[in-house]
């Protein structure tokens, strides 16, 4: 932190928590945003499977394995996504659940992922995987954080994990060593370390993709059902994921959108 730092000491400390912990879990910030997604997506699937919308939509996504085979998850899943990313409002309302904390980690000039991703990991399935990685070791900026939100309990095996930025010093420094091995050597070389994200419906996990994270097979009882989304400050560099492809700015404030419009006069010369 430089020594010159006028934010609020709330804020700073917020700072100053997310880089030492690498992540935020908060309440939603806006449930009924929360809640209003949650029951889409309930509507969505059960329409898929020919139902009506479940009265209880956390007990119907936590027990879907009973309804939908491994085989059928992938199309039921890209069905769901389809339709959630269709709808006008979803990527306000899952940016009013984390908004003042994004504002406080990130910045107030932001840009969104342009499609929120939608995770689906049921009992003992082994067929939609994330071995460790950061993102940014696969062409994410490192100015991007991640807003990963629960529509069941996430906990041990049922959620994901992430490496501490502390652990993840001593990792990039033998990185070499993993070249040859790959994500389940590092796995297993780290996995004492590992912190599994405990956050239960109703809260919101944000985290920074910079350090090792992924997840292993579900051995809960029920489905884990998590969605994703990157967001990053509209004037920080980009890597792969473009402006304008990948991300698509959402709070432009006066004084930029002015900047961003503004030419010279005919004519003008220095
Ligand atoms: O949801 C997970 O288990 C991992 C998510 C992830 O890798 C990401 O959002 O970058
Ligand atoms: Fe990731």
């Amino acid at each position: 932190m430089s020594e010159t730092d006028f934010l609020p000491t709330e804020e700073r400390s917020l700072c100053d928590r997310f880089i030492r912990e690498g992540h935020i879990i908060a309440p939603a910030e806006n449930r009924a945003a929360l809640d209003r997604i949650r029951s889409l997506i309930a509507e969505e699937a059960s329409a898929w499977l020919g139902l009506l919308p479940p009265d209880d939509p956390d007990s119907f996504l936590n027990g879907i394995a009973e309804r939908v085979p491994v085989e059928k998850l992938n199309a039921f899943r890209l069905h769901v996504i389809g339709t959630l990313n269709a709808t006008s409002w979803l990527r306000s309302a899952y940016y009013a659940i984390a908004r003042r904390t994004l504002e406080t980690v990130v910045g107030n000039e932001l840009c969104m992922q342009r499609r929120v991703n939608l995770s689906i990991q049921l009992p003992d399935d082994d067929s939609s995987l994330l071995p460790i990685h950061a993102d940014v070791w696969s062409g994410d900026s490192p100015f991007e954080v991640v807003l990963w939100i629960p529509l069941v309990d996430c906990y041990r095996s049922k959620s994901m994990f992430l490496l501490p930025p502390a652990v993840t010093a001593r990792l990039q420094q033998e990185m070499h060593r993993y070249a040859d091995h790959g994500a389940e050597a590092m796995f297993s070389d780290f996995e004492a370390d590992l912190a599994w994200m405990e956050v239960p419906y109703g809260s919101f996990l944000l985290f920074n993709q910079n350090l090792p994270h992924g997840n292993r097979v579900n051995r809960e009882a029920q489905a884990r059902w998590t969605m994703n989304c990157r967001f990053k400050g509209v004037f920080t560099p980009y890597a792969d994921k473009k402006l304008g492809e990948f991300f698509e700015p959402i709070t432009l404030r006066a004084a930029s959108r002015i900047g961003l419009d503004y030419r010279y006069p005919e004519g003008f010369e220095e």
